[in-house]
Formats: C-alpha cells, sequence, structure tokens
C-alpha cells in the first residue's frame, strides 16, 4: 500500500475514533444556544436530575474547633492555599480527642429524608487529609480516633436502607501530604488512588463522587483517577472539579469525564444545555463545617428560595450541614430541614422530575415543567396580575397544588396571572398550567423585568469597602445581583444616594442585600430630598434577602437608602425603584 494511501487511512480512523470525543467538548464549551429545548440528560444521570436536592455533609476532628475545615489548618506547604490560625501540630492531632459518641448514620439519613433531599455527600475526605473510613492506605483515619467506627460504611448502608443515594466528597488534593505539589507528587498520587479504591471497593454502589479543587495546580493524574473511578464504579456521577486549576472557574467542564458543573454559594444561572449543581452552606457565616453555637442559620426563605430558583434554573442544590464534634446535627440545621421538607411535602411535584423553565428565572420568580404542565413558582408580586411572554401552547387549565385558585388569561401578548392575596403563599405561590402539548420541547423565554428607575443612576455613598471601585455604590444600582456596594469592617452606618437626573415618580422599591444570613442591616430607610430636608418614603428593620414595599407615588430626584444601623459593614446587591404600573382602564 503506497504511502499517501497509508496516510489517509491513518487520518480517516484518527477522524473516526476522535470525534465523539471532539463533539463532546465542543458543545460543552458552546455557549448555550438561545432557542434550544432543554437538553435531555444521559440515561445515567436521570435519577440525580429527577432528585434536585440533596444534602451536603462536612465534617471531622476540625469540628471540636468550630472552625473552617482544612481552611482553618496553618500551612506546611507553600503549594497550598491555606494559612489558618491553628498550628498544624494541633489540628492535625485533633482526631486524637475526636469522640462523636452521638454520631448515628440512620439519624443523619433521616435528617436528609425529612428535607426532601434525595442523595447525601459526604466529605470522606477534605483537603486537611483526613479519612472518615478504615483505611490502609493512610492511618490518619477513624480507627486511630478513641470512637474507631467507620462512618462512610455507617453511613452508606443507612443510606441504602433509607432509600437515600449515596455520594462520597473525595479531595484529591491533601495540605498535610508532605509529598503533596513536590518532585515526590507520584508517592502522593500512589497514596490518593489507594485511598480512593478504597471508597470506590469497599462501601457497595456510589452513586456520586464529588471530587473538589482548591485553584491551584492540578496534579492528580486525572487519566489514571478517572480510569480507576470508572473501572470500580462505571455507574458513579463525577462533577467537574478534578480538572479544575488556575485560571479555571466552577462553573466550566473541562473533559467528557467530567459530567456536570458546580456553582458555589449562589444560584446557577439559568442553563438548560448543560448540567449543573449549586452548593451553598445553610450555615448563616457561610461556613461548610460546624461553626460553633454562634452561627446559626438561614432562613427557611433563603435556603427554600435557593431550592427553588436552582430548580427554575434547570440545576440541582446540595445543600450543606455541618455536624457538631459530638457527632450529631445541630437542632437548628436539622429543624431548618424539616421545614423544606414540610414544603416539598405538599409541592415536591414542582420540584423533584421537572426541568427549568420554559419561563426563565426573573423578579417574578422562577418556572419548573413536566409533562404537559408548566409550574410557575411566584416569589415576588411586583404587582397584582403577573405578566409573562406569549408561548406557542394552549393554556386548557390551571391549579394551584394546595387549593386556592388562580386566574389566568391568555392573550396574544402573553399570560396574566392573578391570584387572590388569601390564596398566595408566604415563600412561593406556586401555579400549574396545564397545557395543551408537552413543555419540554419549548425553547425558554426571558422574562422581562419591570426595569428600576436607579439602573445606571448616578450613585454616592457615605463609604465603599477599601475605596474599591469593585464595590462602589454604582454597583448597587447596575441591575446585577452579582455585584454589590460594600463598606468597611466595622461600618455601623451608612447611605446610599441616587440621582435620578430629573425628578420622577416612583411607588415601588425593592432591595437585595448581600449575605442576608448575617443580618447586618438592622435599622433602614428610604428618604427622597424635597425643601432643602430630607423626607421619609418607609422605614424598615432586619433587611432579608428580598426586601419590597410600595407606597403612595412619590416624585423626586435625589432619593437615598440610609442605613441607620448595621451591626458590621452593610452590603447591597441591588437598590431599586420603580414606576406606578399603567392601571389597566377596564373596557
Ligand atoms: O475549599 C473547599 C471548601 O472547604 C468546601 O469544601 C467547598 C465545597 O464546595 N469546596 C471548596 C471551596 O471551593
Amino acid at each position: 500500500m503506497n504511502r499517501t494511501r497509508r496516510l489517509t487511512l491513518i487520518a480517516f480512523t484518527a477522524a473516526l475514533l476522535l470525534a465523539p470525543l471532539a463533539a463532546v467538548i465542543a458543545a460543552e464549551s458552546q455557549p448555550t444556544p438561545r432557542t434550544a429545548a432543554p437538553r435531555a440528560y444521559p440515561e445515567r444521570l436521570q435519577w440525580w436530575a429527577d432528585a434536585r436536592f440533596g444534602m451536603f455533609i462536612h465534617w471531622g476532628p476540625v469540628s471540636l474547633k468550630g472552625t473552617e475545615i482544612s481552611w482553618s489548618r496553618a500551612n506546611t506547604n507553600p503549594k497550598c492555599p491555606n494559612h489558618g490560625a491553628i498550628p498544624a501540630a494541633v489540628y492535625d492531632n485533633l482526631f486524637k480527642d475526636f469522640n462523636p459518641t452521638g454520631f448515628d448514620a440512620a439519624q443523619w439519613v433521616g435528617v436528609a429524608k425529612a428535607a426532601g433531599a434525595k442523595y447525601i455527600v459526604l466529605t470522606a475526605k477534605h483537603c486537611d487529609g483526613f479519612l472518615l473510613w478504615h483505611s490502609r492506605a493512610s492511618d490518619y483515619n477513624m480507627a486511630a480516633t478513641p470512637f474507631k467506627r467507620d462512618i462512610c460504611a455507617e453511613l452508606a448502608s443507612a443510606a441504602r436502607a433509607q432509600g437515600i443515594r449515596i455520594g462520597w466528597y473525595f479531595s484529591p488534593m491533601d495540605w498535610r501530604d508532605p509529598d503533596f505539589r513536590t518532585e515526590r507528587n507520584a508517592a502522593f498520587l500512589g497514596r490518593m488512588q489507594a485511598e480512593l479504591r478504597e471508597l470506590l471497593s469497599n462501601y457497595g454502589p456510589i452513586d456520586l463522587l464529588w471530587f473538589d479543587w482548591d485553584g491551584y495546580e492540578p496534579l492528580y493524574d486525572q487519566a489514571r483517577t478517572y480510569e480507576l473511578v470508572k473501572s470500580l464504579q462505571p455507574k458513579t456521577i463525577i462533577n467537574n472539579r478534578l480538572d479544575l486549576g488556575k485560571g479555571n472557574n466552577d462553573r466550566q467542564i473541562l473533559s467528557a469525564n467530567a459530567e456536570y458543573y458546580t456553582p458555589e454559594q449562589h444560584v446557577g444561572a439559568y442553563d438548560d444545555q448543560r448540567p449543573w449543581e449549586s452548593c451553598i452552606t445553610t450555615s448563616r457565616r457561610g461556613q461548610w463545617a460546624w461553626g460553633g453555637r454562634g452561627d446559626g442559620v438561614k432562613s427557611l426563605e433563603a435556603c427554600l428560595g435557593m431550592l427553588i430558583r436552582c430548580a427554575g434554573g434547570d440545576g440541582n442544590m446540595l445543600l450543606n450541614v455541618g455536624p457538631m464534634p459530638t457527632g450529631e446535627i445541630a437542632p437548628e440545621q436539622a429543624n431548618l430541614l424539616k421545614e423544606m421538607g414540610a414544603w416539598l411535602a405538599v409541592f415536591g411535584e414542582s420540584i423533584y422530575g421537572t426541568r427549568g423553565g420554559p419561563f426563565k428565572p426573573g423578579d417574578y420568580g422562577v418556572s419548573t415543567r413536566k409533562g404537559n404542565t408548566i409550574y410557575l413558582h411566584i416569589l415576588e408580586w411586583a404587582d397584582d396580575t403577573l405578566k409573562l411572554p406569549v408561548i406557542p401552547a394552549k393554556v386548557v387549565r390551571s391549579r394551584v397544588p394546595n387549593g386556592g385558585k388562580a386566574e389566568v388569561r391568555q392573550t396574544t401578548t402573553g399570560l396574566e396571572i392573578s391570584v387572590p392575596e388569601s390564596d398566595r403563599q408566604p415563600i412561593d405561590t406556586v401555579v400549574a398550567l396545564e397545557l395543551d402539548r408537552s413543555t419540554l420541547d419549548l425553547a425558554a423565554v426571558d422574562v422581562p423585568g419591570a426595569v428600576s428607575l436607579t439602573t445606571k443612576a448616578k450613585a454616592s455613598a457615605s463609604n465603599t469597602y477599601h475605596n474599591q471601585a469593585e464595590f462602589g455604590p454604582e454597583k448597587a444600582v447596575d441591575g446585577r445581583s452579582d455585584t454589590r456596594w460594600a463598606t468597611d469592617a466595622g461600618t455601623k452606618s451608612a447611605w446610599l444616594e441616587i440621582d435620578l437626573g430629573q425628578p420622577k415618580t416612583f411607588s415601588r422599591a425593592a432591595i437585595k442585600q448581600a449575605f442576608p444570613e448575617l443580618k447586618r442591616v438592622r435599622k433602614f430607610a428610604i428618604e427622597y430630598w424635597q425643601d432643602e430636608q430630607w423626607k421619609t418614603i418607609c422605614r424598615g428593620e432586619n433587611l432579608g434577602t428580598n426586601f419590597t414595599t410600595k407606597f403612595e407615588p412619590v416624585t423626586a430626584q435625589r432619593l437615598r437608602l440610609n442605613i441607620t444601623e448595621a451591626t458590621d459593614g452593610p452590603t447591597i446587591f441591588e437598590f431599586q425603584l420603580f414606576a406606578p404600573l399603567a392601571r389597566k382602564t377596564t373596557p
């Protein structure tokens, strides 16, 4: 066979072999096509996608300290990011006092079940290198503690006994290992892969593997590590973080082995083309491990709101608890989850087994869909009637899952939905719309929110965090909920002033506070400048996640959010004002 024919044959075979991989990587890095219907999940991900809600558990000997897992450990490896206050010699010997006699795996699984979570992910090994199972690969494990018991073994069987899926969080990083990220990294890799082999061999079928990253070099021998996982647990679902390193973000999928991406501590943006799961803490101050009695938890409104917005964005939520050193899940964490479960017991049909959309997330809330049904999740009533854009389908009937009545009008310009105040729900008014066709091949549509009068207006403030433009007053009027005006630590009162450029009339205001769970803003007022003085429109206390208020129309050019009492540097995502809505003159 002559040389050209041989080369053409080789090229042709290579193209044949590489085509599928190229297609996946190409698809993963493509921006989300705007008009496509939701992409079907690979069969192997279907249980996970239908679940929508999982419980994350960050735990280890560090819970004795109530400080953050791994990050509170002092640095012993310059190639690692931790610079904690606890000397390594102290941190690495906490296991000698770790005796969680109150640990009951069935009780933990019970908390997840009562919450309505369908899968659990435990930090079997976090970046501090401590193993929550009996290991031959490393003696820095539970067998060396006074408690001795194998947490992974007990949790895996308790989960299966209660029909809950089990996943391991496994840190490929080990900030304690002397060989990690050094010229002796191969020795570390041998140990890391031996540990992974134990976790995936000794505890039965593992449904999910949650790798993590630390923003530093991903020297984890990915090819062999993935091969090891797939050979031992071909069905296990793998997240995207084994491939991530410097300069990457948690929304990137960088290889064919990574099956979903992982926004952290916030709800991911709407994406029905690539699977995703937001991991978020229940901890009031955002800590993953037990934060001590002084920490506390986020509100039910905040946590349920985030789960509903994740589902409406076509993603999952992995909500974290940090058990106490006694082994128990603290009552405030267990009760919060129980309350979420109570809501899901009534409205679960609008979350489980749904896809996000077809109405994309907006100020009104979100929507989810299943079969011929769209579930509207109305989290905010800007007006008595919610207006939604046109969809190419007929609404044949509507219902409110927990009883109550919804009035739905479909016109050529879209949908109008109203629910009497008495039938509205405190956190989420769910309205189910049955269509004359499947909802699953509808392309998602944007729901334009009312445009705030403050968007892009001139802004000034009494204080800006470190005078950094990134946290300047204009960040609270840029129409984005991922940027924020922030003030210096220790700031006990502050004001944000807006100049609308000319007198404008408004009758509704909204304030989106950053880190609402820290309850920093205790007293505030919205004021306008008239007759050479500031006049009060409304006052409020204990600003939450999304403060909204309506008032008699006011016409003014200069106005301000005056935070008169704060516990510490208040910070605001958005301060919005809205013109009165054109009153529909009934014909
Ligand atoms: O550093 C870890 C952190 O402790 C926690 O485990 C989170 C969970 O997603 N992941 C890392 C931060 O991205």
